[in-house]
């Protein structure tokens, strides 16, 4: 028998059932269902301070914040623990891990049997994009994790007002639990529940869109969302139904005549996607805005013109390396309201973490509740995967519309990665096909010998969507192809790939990045309005070296510069040519014919 712990809010008799199914096999002390409201979040922070989880940090330095310290073992996504258990391992394709979904159940189903006993379970229904949203998408997440419950409400819209707009609609079910049940009497006595490595599972079911997460409370593998749902259930969804599901971020950009454009952008993880979205131009009488800093999702409008919405409500970024130099605007979207997670807290209640851009404030706690001292210590104060949880609404730089439900319209696609050689700043695929063969070899050099991997090896993430396709990523690649047959090349979005990691034969940076990325997103909006001449070479379209803007930067980037990093480096594509190949080889039957044909056609241009 279900002990509800309030009423239930709904009528929808499969979502009732299925709630007192997990509570059955579960058995938590109570079933609470979240209502999304600020009182309800007060109560929980409240709580998670009283057990000792969470510290609240001084209100006179941020206010309304807590700072949570996770198990070493759970502190970030483990892609060795996720599993696409689809019907076939084929359909996973070779770049995800697959389990028979029926075994997969029946271990998980084990593992879910009595592993809620003296916690509370939540239910958290949840949209993801504004609330009635055409393209919005609603879940209802179970978890007995009243931190997961804080962060949803940062990051989604929870509650009451998802419940009614669902009435008797689908819904996409997400269980998730920490995986360490408490005797009578136990509790948590402030350390992060979680399970062992070997008993974690983020394990997605795409045929039937189901998410079931075991044995880990941190962000992806909890927060079930984000990279889960939004991401590898939603690309599933995005297939059969014709849009798109991606890990891009999305900017309004506005120039001096108040004409704005919206530009996406997928980059491999530690390429400054966040930075990127919240940019301040350093050029004159530009604005960029934010409307989503990780993922999109896009759906063609009756006009052929594809509209993005970002499917989420708030960021969870990674703290290390965050400034007020790197990004003040995500500096300031994080000064209140705002769930730390493993960052170091200092002496007077505030936090901080190597790369906030100023010394450590006297002695520290660091994130695993050691005193840490700068002058002795040889480890970092701040896990470097410390993560944020804030809310898009207290960043300045959002966009006014940033919760528009029709979505915003696209008229540019970015994509890129961190490569110090060959990869130019900016060049622009010759049409759709082009731009989708771009996207298919998107990676990051690999430099740390640490990692087992030759220096100089380029680690592919197609479409920065590696760890996060929820099917085979040669279909994946179909589905590109095909979304560009159902317009015409003048409503969809230019495709374009940017390298602001450029380096010099003797390693040093040849472009300065962060807000004089603002240059090349000002040739970017004049090529979207065929506005301006490029230079066609073998590798695409290529700006001509007078026409990215340097007023202000003359000196620190010189027309040699400008020529470096606009320059063809023909030697280098030769070389990647066979990466490619060996790259294009996992995919087997599944990789696409025009994709070859690309390759052959690239290949020949060099030669
Ligand atoms: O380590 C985690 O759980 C978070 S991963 C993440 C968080 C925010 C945005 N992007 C990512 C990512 O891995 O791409
Ligand atoms: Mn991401």
């Amino acid at each position: 028998m279900v002990k509800y712990l309030n009423q239930v809010p709904t009528k929808n008799a499969k979502l009732v059932k299925w709630v007192e199914e997990w509570a059955d096999i579960c058995k938590p002390e109570g079933v609470y269902w979240c209502d999304g409201s600020q009182a309800e979040y007060d109560r929980l922070c409240n709580e998670l301070v009283e057990s000792g989880l969470g510290i609240r940090l001084n209100p006179a330095k941020r206010p309304n914040s807590l700072l949570f310290r996770s198990d070493p073992s759970d502190v970030a996504r483990v892609e060795a623990r996720t599993y696409i258990a689809s019907a076939t391992k084929e359909d996973a394709g070779p770049t995800n891990n697959w389990i028979d979904p029926a075994e997969l159940k029946k271990t998980m189903l084990g593992l879910y049997d009595g592993c809620m006993r003296g916690r509370i379970m939540y239910i958290i229904p949840f949209s993801m994009g504004p609330v009635g949203s055409p393209i919005a998408k609603i879940g209802i997440e179970i978890t007995d994790s009243a931190y997961v419950v804080i962060n949803m409400h940062v990051m989604t819209r929870v509650g009451t007002k998802v419940i009614d707009t669902l009435g008797n609609g689908e819904f996409v079910p997400c269980v998730h639990s920490v995986g360490k049940p408490l005797a009578p009497g136990e509790s948590d006595n402030g350390i992060w529940p979680c399970a062992p490595m070997d008993k974690k599972y983020i394990a997605h079911f795409p045929e039937t869109r189901e998410i079931w997460s075991f044995g880990s409370g941190y962000g992806g593998n909890a927060l079930l969302g984000k990279k889960c749902l939004a991401l590898r259930i939603a690309s599933v969804q995005a297939r059969d139904e014709g849009w798109m599901a991606e890990h891009m971020l999305i900017l309004k950009l506005t120039n001096p005549k108040g004409e704005v454009k919206y530009v996406t952008g997928a980059f491999p993880s530690a390429c400054g996607k966040t930075n990127l979205a919240m940019l301040i131009p350093t050029i004159k009488d530009w604005k960029v805005e934010t409307v989503g800093d990780d993922i999109a999702w896009m759906k063609f409008g009756k006009d052929g013109r594809l509209y993005a919405i970002n499917p989420e409500a708030g960021f969870f970024g990674v703290a290390p390396g965050t400034s007020m130099k790197s990004n003040p605007n995500a500096m300031h979207a994080s000064s209140k309201d705002t769930i730390f997670t493993n960052v170091a807290l200092t002496e007077d209640g505030d936090v901080w973490w190597e790369g906030i851009g100023y010394p450590a404030p006297g002695k520290l706690i660091d994130w695993k509740g050691k005193e840490w001292d700068a002058a002795t210590a040889t480890t970092p104060a701040a896990h470097p995967n410390a993560r944020f949880t804030a809310r898009a609404k207290n960043c300045p730089a959002i966009a006014s519309n940033w919760e528009d439900p029709a979505g915003v319209p696209i008229s540019a696609f970015l994509f890129g990665g961190r490569r110090p050689s060959t990869v130019p700043l900016i060049h622009q695929s010759f049409d759709w096909n082009h731009g989708v063969f771009m996207g298919t070899i998107v990676g990051s050099e690999v430099t740390a010998a640490a990692l087992d991997v030759k220096a100089g090896t380029v680690r592919r993430d197609p479409f920065a969507m590696l760890p996060f396709c929820g099917y085979n990523m040669g279909d994946y690649f179909r589905h590109w192809l095909e979304i560009g047959t159902k317009s015409t090349a003048d409503k969809l979005p230019k495709i374009f790939y940017v390298n602001w990691f450029r380096k010099t034969a003797d390693g040093k940076w040849l472009w300065p990045g962060y807000g004089d990325n603002s240059r090349v997103l000002k040739w970017i909006f004049a090529r979207c309005d065929n506005a301006i001449e490029a230079n066609k070479t073998q590798i695409g379209y290529m700006p001509k070296v007078e026409d990215i803007d340097r007023t202000g930067i003359e000196d620190e980037v010189t027309v040699d510069d400008m020529k470096q990093l606009l320059s063809v480096d023909a030697e280098g594509w030769k070389k990647e040519i066979g990466m490619i190949k060996e790259h294009y080889a996992r995919f087997g039957s599944h990789l696409p014919a025009e994709l070859n044909e690309q390759l052959a056609a690239f290949e020949a241009r060099l030669n």
